[in-house]
């Protein structure tokens, strides 16, 4: 049963006074059948990080979206689809995107010859996971093998090789695939078209060539053309708004535009809704398709923060408009994210750390998606202080005070960590703490939620070791950074 979900306005407390995005009540259809498909176990090896039982108020990203009538997805990367990587991915995310094993210099390495191995991995999972597929990308100018770009072609025999690669890629995958990516990247800065080897060789049309080839493979899946910096109005995204139009007029099939929305922090375009809104008018899907939002590195509290309120803010730019269809980020983890090697110096895009804890902007994605924790969210700051009790061979007892150091009361709270050497906890007091991977959550219980200004709570647990002991070094407070 599908149903109808009243967005609420997106109320956006911003702390970029260049981001404004507005709200409007629109309808999406929620996709509430699917929400329970989420919440299975993760992938083999991984039963022990998921048999505690979540804690009550947990976000899952998958089953709040659904509630909205949109998806929330991530990029992949096929390897990695095992332990809590694996198991994060298939928990809070209901639509997966290859990272790199569905482009053309992945599959067809050389002529005629083909790898699905990556591909193939992750289709299964998502339909072991009960997932959408995006399938990324059949026609980019890079990544391409070098058969493909060193080529002397004609415009008739590029577009047979073009075609002929749509026909089998996403053939292979007919009627499992949702969304596909079928023309990335075509158009530079300022709207000109992108000179690619099929842009020179072919010219023009091969975007509707390619986007026919497409629909012949497999009619099922809605077709997408994506691109970056098109995610407010500007000279690019006007070209891709004009390019979308005329295949409208011409009857080419097109389904839906791609904003991949790889951003930075404070820079964010205002107009983001409105340029969604402006697709969604010419009788097109739209998608966020890569969203990261990278900072300087190491982060400071204020730029987490920062995140947060534009993860979002984005989220809430999709819900706003009934045509966007979902959010996928590219990478959930800065631990596989590409920025840290193509900007270095920058990083901490993604809304999990290096070692799967959510970072204040996975909450700023759930507080979009609907979700409230039940209370407070400070927007002071905290500090926690970690004290090992008494240490014996194979376990530990430890004691964590968090103070509210803001001058907000606290109501309701959750103190997460990340272990640094393996520790697990096994049993706690005056807390709930749950364990995914190395990712440590405590709950309050009922008797001690409130914490006023200025107040502590303090609780205790009995860990296990399984080598040193080394203290987490970083602790937040309803997902803000606290001091240690
Ligand atoms: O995330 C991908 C990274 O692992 C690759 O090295 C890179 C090569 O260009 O491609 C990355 O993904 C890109 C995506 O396919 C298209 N939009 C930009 C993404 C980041 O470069």
């Amino acid at each position: 049963m599908k149903l109808l979900s009243l967005r609420r306005a997106a109320s956006v407390n911003l702390a970029v006074a260049s981001l404004v995005i507005g709200g409007a009540a629109s309808g999406h259809a929620a996709a509430s059948d699917q929400a329970g498909a989420s919440g299975q176990a993760g992938v083999s090896g991984q039963a022990a990080d998921r048999s505690a039982p979540r804690a009550a108020a947990e976000p899952v990203l998958r089953e709040l979206a659904a509630a909205k009538g949109i998806y929330y997805g991530t990029a992949v990367t096929a390897s990695k689809l095992n332990g809590s990587y694996g198991s994060i991915t298939g928990e809070q995310f209901d639509s997966i995107t290859p990272g790199n094993e569905m482009k053309w210099g992945s599959v067809e390495p050389n002529r005629g010859s083909y790898n699905w191995s990556g591909a193939d991995a992750i289709v299964d999972f998502a339909e072991a996971h009960g997932q959408k597929v995006r399938g990324h990308t059949l026609v980019w100018h890079s990544q391409l093998p070098n058969w493909v770009i060193n080529g002397s072609w004609t415009a008739d025999s590029l577009r047979t090789v073009m075609t002929d690669h749509i026909a089998t890629e996403a053939g292979r995958y007919k009627g499992r695939i949702d969304h596909w990516d079928v023309v990335n990247e075509p158009f530079n800065e300022d709207g000109t078209r992108r000179q690619s080897v099929f842009q020179t060789a072919i010219g023009d049309s091969y975007i509707a060539d390619a986007l026919r080839a497409a629909r012949a493979a497999d009619p099922t899946a809605k077709l997408y053309v994506n691109d970056y910096n098109v995610e407010g109005v500007n000279a690019k995204s006007t070209a891709l708004y004009n390019l979308v139009k005329s295949l409208k007029e011409q009857g080419v099939p097109i389904d839906g535009v791609g904003l991949q929305a790889h951003l930075i922090i404070g820079q964010v375009p205002s107009s983001m809704q409105a340029n969604i809104q402006r697709f969604a008018d010419l009788g097109v899907d739209v998608a966020i398709t890569e969203l990261d939002i990278r900072m300087t590195v190491p982060p400071t509290s204020a730029q987490l923060a920062q995140q947060k309120a534009e993860y979002k803010a984005v989220t809430s730019a999709c819900l706003a408009v009934s045509r966007c269809e979902g959010v996928t980020v590219w990478g959930f983890t800065d631990s596989d994210s590409w920025i840290p090697e193509v900007f270095p110096g920058y990083g901490a895009a993604t809304p999990y750390d290096e070692n799967f804890r959510p970072k204040p902007a996975y909450y700023g994605i759930a507080e979009a998606l609907g979700w409230t924790d039940g209370g407070t969210t400070p927007t002071g700051s905290c500090a926690v202080t970690y004290a090992v009790q008494n240490q014996w061979n194979s376990g530990f007892t430890a004691q964590v005070t968090v103070k509210n150091t803001s001058t907000e009361a606290v109501n309701g709270w959750k103190v997460a960590w990340s272990w640094p050497a393996g520790q697990r906890v096994t049993q706690a007091w005056n807390a709930t703490v749950t364990q995914s991977g190395s990712a440590v959550t405590a709950t309050n219980a009922p008797y001690n939620a409130a914490i006023a200004p200025g107040a502590t709570v303090t609780f205790g647990f009995n860990g296990a070791l399984s080598g040193s002991n080394s203290a987490p070094t970083a602790f937040t407070l309803n997902g803000t950074a606290c001091t240690a």
